[in-house]
């Protein structure tokens, strides 16, 4: 199997492209008409890791592939993060911290990682990465029928293997949920990021695609499903195991990394050491962290994490929710403190926007409440299509008091920012103009 390649067990038609939105529903909602969240065929397939405890001789599949657990001593404070959480840079969210979007000015193209916003589900898990194995099985393995091993391979082997290198944006589905609430007077639930749940790195790892060729991936393999080593994600007193989603094989092939590096330091324990899944341009959660195995099947795979969760719910979608959330949407942020007290007289408003569809190609300010626009200047025009662009506005404000500050951006597809963003239940994908409060004094 080679990137590019369309067979996979269906007509090339449908399954050319399963990165595309509108073909990756068509083509999954003819899989399963109805599945609705936590199903019985969702359970079956839940329980389908059941399969691979009885591979590895173990009574467990979960416990027979988790790494060494973190010495309690070393657990970190009461978010489970452990890198420091200076309040200059982060705003705390539960078990996850947000990155102040003025932390960004004067940085270049990368985000750091000091400043790297955090999401998890449970506490950062501590893993040696010499006892580590990532573990590949299942049905779309050639000559992985049940009851044989999964193919391991090790941190060393990994390492061993052609590097690749890509600066992609990883960035929350819920990123900007605040904004439902607070800008369009909307309920919904989940972490309320205002901007910061988005950050660039370079990645370095190995080609997904080719490990999966390594593993034996035969052209009858639709879905992979991969799994982190964190701790069983418990939602209201159900335990729902631990984090996985599924992925398309056509995606897994096309630019996905198994990175070992960011920003050309090891990953640190909060973004998933020793090795994350980097998923260009989708949602956040694609990008498992701590990776421990991945289930590679001839079928369509599901967990809660595409079926009750990152898939839109509400008045207009259907009961089940849409199909899975796949690519992310055109964002623009001011790197400015929120509700930042800014100088009268002559200044630079810098700024940043980003699109899971691809380049930016245009960004514009209104400083009227959205009533005029300017362009804004644009630094990056070949900025790479997984990136942000950086962009500046001259500014001198009429008056001095409270100021509303509004960018938005197009990205190459012709997407660009509306005025509101369409609601659904669980806030995902805001994507609207975001007012962003200023005093000018
Ligand atoms: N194993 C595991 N992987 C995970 C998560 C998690 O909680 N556990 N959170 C996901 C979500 S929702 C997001 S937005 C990204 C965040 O990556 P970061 O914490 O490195 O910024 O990781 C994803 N991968
Ligand atoms: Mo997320």
């Amino acid at each position: 199997m080679r990137p590019g390649d369309t067979a996979h067990g269906c007509p090339p038609d449908p399954c050319d492209d399963l990165t595309d939105e509108t073909t990756y529903e068509r083509v999954r909602s003819a899989q399963a008409p109805s599945v609705p969240p936590l199903s019985r065929r969702g359970m079956l397939r839940l329980s389908a890791g059941a399969g691979l405890g009885a591979a590895l001789g173990t009574a467990a599949a979960p416990q027979a592939l988790a790494a060494p657990a973190a010495p309690q001593g070393l657990a970190a404070p009461a978010t489970g993060i452990v890198k420091p959480l200076p309040p200059e840079l982060f705003i705390p969210q539960g078990t996850n911290a947000e990155m102040r979007w003025e932390a960004m000015r004067g940085q270049g193209d990368l985000t750091p990682v000091d400043r790297f916003f955090v999401r998890n589900h449970v506490a950062t898990p501590r893993i040696d990465a010499r006892t580590w194995r990532l573990k590949l099985w299942g049905t779309g393995l050639h000559g992985s029928p049940p009851e044989s091993r999964p193919v391991e391979f090790s941190y060393e082997d990994l390492l061993g293997m052609r590097a690749e290198t890509i600066t992609s944006f990883i960035e929350c589905t819920g990123n900007g949920r605040n904004f439902y609430a607070t800008q369009q007077g909307q309920e919904v639930s989940g972490t309320p990021w205002r901007l910061g749940g988005v950050g660039v790195a370079r990645w370095r790892g190995v080609r997904l695609s080719a490990v999966l060729e390594r593993a034996g991936l035969t052209p009858r393999a639709v879905d992979i499903l991969p799994r982190g080593l964190d701790a069983d994600f418990v939602d209201k007193g159900e335990d729902l195991g631990r984090v996985r989603r599924p992925l398309p094989v056509a995606k897994a092939l096309k630019d996905v990394l198994l990175a070992y590096e960011m920003n050309g330091a090891p990953l640190p324990p909060d973004h998933g050491f020793p090795v994350r899944l980097v998923v260009p341009s989708w949602v956040g959660i694609a990008n498992i962290k701590w990776l421990g195995d991945i289930q590679v099947a001839d079928e369509p795979l599901f967990s809660p994490w595409n079926t009750r969760y990152y898939r839109l719910f509400g008045p207009g979608y259907p009961p089940e929710g849409t199909a899975p959330l796949t690519r992310m949407n055109v964002k623009s942020a001011f790197e400015l403190p929120w509700e930042a007290a800014l100088p009268a007289g002559h200044q630079i408003l810098h700024g940043r926007s980003w699109s899971g569809n691809g380049r930016v190609r245009r960004v514009e300010v209104s400083v009227d409440g959205g009533a005029t626009w300017r362009p804004a200047r644009v630094r990056d025009h070949h900025a790479n299509p997984r990136g942000w662009v950086r962009w500046e506005f001259p500014w001198r404000p009429d008056a001095p008091g409270p100021h509303e500050l509004l960018a938005r951006a197009t990205d190459e597809t012709g997407a660009s920012q509306p005025s509101t963003a369409p609601y659904n239940t669980l806030g995902y994908l805001f994507g609207a103009v975001v007012r962003h409060p200023v005093t000018v004094s």
